[in-house]
C-alpha cells in the first residue's frame, strides 16, 4: 500500500507539501490543476510547476485527482469529440512527468453532494452530511427556483452563480437514460483506454457519491454489479477503478470488503474512509476507525492486505477538529489521524503474517 495525501495547490490549500511530508508514511500527492475548466487541455508549463514543487518537497506526483470529464462527453453531444481530444493530450502530458494514475468520476452534473458542510458531531467536530429527505423527491427545477427566491437556502454547489449554468444543464439530461450514460461511458474509454495503455497511466474511476441517481439524472457507478459491468466495458489494466470505501459504503447493501478481493487486479487506487449510515437513508463522515461509522474499515484494510495491494492510497476526506480552518472534508488533522489508522491496521496485519510463516517454519 503506498499511501498519498490530497494536495489543492498552492495558495488553495491551506495545508504545506512540508506538513504533508511530516506525515508518517505519505510518499507522495495526489494533485490535479484545480482551475482548468472540464474540457480544457492542461497547460504543460503548469505541469511542470507541480513536478518542481513535488520534486523540492521530495513527495512524488504519480497520482491525478481528477482530470474532469466535460458534461458533452456524458451526454454523448457532437463536440465530445473535441473534448476527448483534449483529455488524451492532457494524459500524454501527464505521462512526461511520470504520472502513473488518473482519477476521474463519469457524474453527471455533480461530484459529491451532501446537504450541510458542517454538521455538528456530539464531540464539537463538524463533517459533511447528507440528508436524504431533502434532496429525494425533489424537483430540481422547483428547488432552482426556490433558492433564486431566498439565497438562505443554497446548497453546496448550487451557489447562484451556478444556478444558471444548473438549469440548463438539468434540461439537457432531461432525456439522458442509464442506458444512454453506458454507452457514452464506453465511448470514452474506447477512445482514451489505448491512449493510456500506450503511456503507461492507469485510468482510474471514481464511483458516484452517494452511490444512487439524485433529482432523476443517471448514476451508474454504484454498485458491485456496475463495477463489474464497468470493467468489461474495456478489459483492460488501464482501465480501473478508484475504490472508495466511503461513497460505495454510503449504501449499505455495498459489499466493499467483497468488491476488493474480486476486482483487486483492477483498483490502482483505494480512497479509505469511513460514513455512518442512518436508517432513514441520512449519512454523516466520521473518523476512520471502524467503531465510528457503519464501514468496516478493518476488514477493507484487511482484504487489501490478504490480496497483495500494492495500489496507492489515501485516507479520502476527513471531519474538521481541533478548530481547524479549512477546506470542506480536506483538513490536515483528521485525514492524517486516518492515515495512522490505516497503517496500524496494516502493519499489524503485516507482523501477523510475517509471524504465521514463522510458526509454519517451527512446525516443518
Ligand atoms: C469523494 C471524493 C471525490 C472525488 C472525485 C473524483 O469521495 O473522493 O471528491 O475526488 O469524485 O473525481
Ligand atoms: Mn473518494
Amino acid at each position: 500500500m503506498r499511501m498519498t495525501f490530497r494536495w489543492f495547490g498552492e495558495g488553495n490549500d491551506t495545508i504545506s507539501l512540508k506538513q504533508i511530508k511530516q506525515i508518517p508514511g505519505v510518499e507522495g500527492i495526489v494533485w490535479a490543476l484545480h482551475d482548468v475548466p472540464a474540457g480544457e487541455e492542461w497547460p504543460l508549463a503548469r505541469i511542470l510547476d507541480i513536478q518542481k514543487q513535488a520534486d523540492q518537497a521530495r513527495l512524488h506526483l504519480d497520482v491525478v485527482e481528477s482530470v474532469n470529464v466535460h458534461e458533452d462527453i456524458k451526454l454523448g453531444r457532437p463536440t465530445r469529440d473535441l473534448y476527448i481530444g483534449n483529455y488524451i493530450r492532457t494524459i500524454e502530458k501527464l505521462a512526461q512527468v511520470g504520472v502513473k494514475v488518473i482519477c476521474y468520476n463519469f457524474m453527471p452534473i455533480f461530484d459529491w453532494l451532501r446537504t450541510d458542510l458542517h454538521k455538528t458531531t456530539e464531540d464539537g467536530a463538524t463533517a459533511l452530511f447528507f440528508e436524504k429527505a431533502k434532496i429525494h423527491g425533489i424537483d430540481p427545477f422547483e428547488l432552482v427556483r426556490q433558492i433564486n427566491e431566498n439565497s438562505a437556502l443554497t446548497m453546496p454547489g448550487w451557489e447562484p452563480e451556478r444556478l444558471e449554468h444548473l438549469t440548463a444543464l438539468f434540461e439537457a439530461y432531461k432525456d439522458v437514460t442509464e442506458e444512454d450514460l453506458w454507452e457514452n461511458l464506453q465511448y470514452f474509454l474506447d477512445a482514451i483506454i489505448p491512449v493510456a495503455e500506450q503511456n503507461g497511466i492507469r485510468m482510474a474511476i471514481h464511483p458516484d457519491d452517494p452511490p444512487w441517481s439524485i433529482f432523476g439524472l443517471p448514476r451508474i457507478i454504484t454498485s458491485q454489479d456496475n463495477l463489474r459491468k464497468f470493467l468489461a466495458l474495456h478489459d483492460s489494466p488501464a482501465n480501473g477503478i478508484t475504490l472508495c470505501s466511503g461513497s460505495l459504503g454510503a449504501n449499505p447493501d455495498n459489499d466493499i470488503v467483497a468488491m476488493i478481493r474480486e476486482f483487486a487486479h483492477r483498483i490502482p487506487f483505494a480512497h479509505i474512509r469511513n460514513v455512518r449510515v442512518f436508517e432513514n437513508g441520512d449519512f454523516i463522515e466520521t473518523s476512520h476507525r471502524t467503531q465510528d461509522g457503519s464501514v468496516d474499515i478493518t476488514g477493507i484494510v484487511k482484504a487489501y492486505h490478504d490480496v497483495g495491494f500494492t495500489g496507492y492510497a489515501r485516507p479520502d476526506h476527513g471531519r474538521h477538529i481541533w478548530d481547524e480552518q479549512c477546506r470542506p472534508g480536506y483538513g490536515l488533522y483528521d485525514r492524517a489521524l486516518g492515515i495512522m489508522y490505516l497503517w496500524g491496521l496494516w502493519d499489524a496485519y503485516e507482523r501477523n503474517a510475517g509471524l504465521s510463516s514463522n510458526e509454519k517454519r517451527d512446525v516443518n
